[in-house]
């Protein structure tokens, strides 16, 4: 807090004795300050500007004040001071992500670097205070290495290897923290998209190598398990044998 063009006491000069001497100060209407009058043993009169209630520089950055000290006489005089008020800015406000939840899809196998979202968020305060690092928050104590978070412009990429087989979703908690150390949460949930990178794989179960020539049709020869790691479409198999055999498929 400033106070300028005038100190916390001022007594304007006033030759006059009596009701034409100063009888009273002024202050212009406000929010924050009162005037608290004294008098000297002298019978001088001086007057404080005592603060009221907490000033807030995100809603006033600066005040401005007049006092007036009005004397008894009549015609009546008076004089006027200004006084600007500038406040200075406190780490009041945490930063605040301006979703509550992030969403974004990445295919699997995306190299590194690709582009998944970009987060932000905003602080009140000015200067070092309302300067912003992003980062990923630590869950159990174990930090995110598959995705990177650029801590000056909130971009989310890729940053190892993405394997949809493994996980299909994730979900990060995101920090916003100001240089004054005040934070914000938020979080982004990631979908990975599935990518055909899977073979089907055939087991067999069980086999006869030999079967009787009078085996009644229908029977069960041999009995293969197949299984692709992919999903849906990318996942489903169609088994076929060559249509000379005297053999078929049936799924069971
Ligand atoms: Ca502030
Ligand atoms: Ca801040
Ligand atoms: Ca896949
Ligand atoms: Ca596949």
């Amino acid at each position: 807090l400033f106070l300028s063009s005038m100190a916390h006491q001022h007594t304007p000069f006033d030759p006059d004795v009596g009701l034409n001497a100063l009888q009273n100060y002024i202050l212009s209407p406000n929010n924050y300050f009162i005037l608290k009058q004294h008098a000297n043993p002298d019978g001088s009169k001086y007057a404080e500007l005592v603060l009221q209630k907490p000033l807030d520089r995100e809603e006033h950055p600066s005040l401005s004040l007049k006092v007036i000290a009005v004397d008894g006489g009549n015609p009546q005089r008076s004089g006027t001071v200004n006084i600007n008020v500038s406040v200075l800015d406190a780490n009041d406000n945490a930063p605040v992500f301006n979703q509550s939840i992030y969403r974004a899809v990445v295919v699997e196998n995306a190299p590194k670097g690709t582009y998944i979202t970009t987060v932000n968020a905003t602080d009140a305060d000015i200067g070092t205070n309302g300067e912003v690092i992003f980062s990923f928050a630590k869950i159990r104590g174990f930090t995110v290495d598959i995705f990177s978070i650029d801590e000056n412009t909130g971009v989310i990429s890729v940053a190892g290897l993405i394997d949809y087989e493994k996980e299909k979703k994730y979900e990060l908690r995101l920090e916003a923290r100001d240089r004054g150390g005040l934070t914000g949460t938020s979080k982004v949930i990631i979908d990975i998209s599935d990518v055909n990178d899977n073979f089907p794989v055939i087991n067999i179960m069980s086999f006869s190598n030999t079967v009787s020539e009078d085996a009644p049709i229908g029977t069960t020869i041999a009995v293969v398990n197949v299984k692709d790691a992919d999903s849906e479409k990318n996942g489903q198999i169609n088994c076929a044998i060559d249509k000379t055999l005297p053999f078929k498929i049936q799924s069971s």
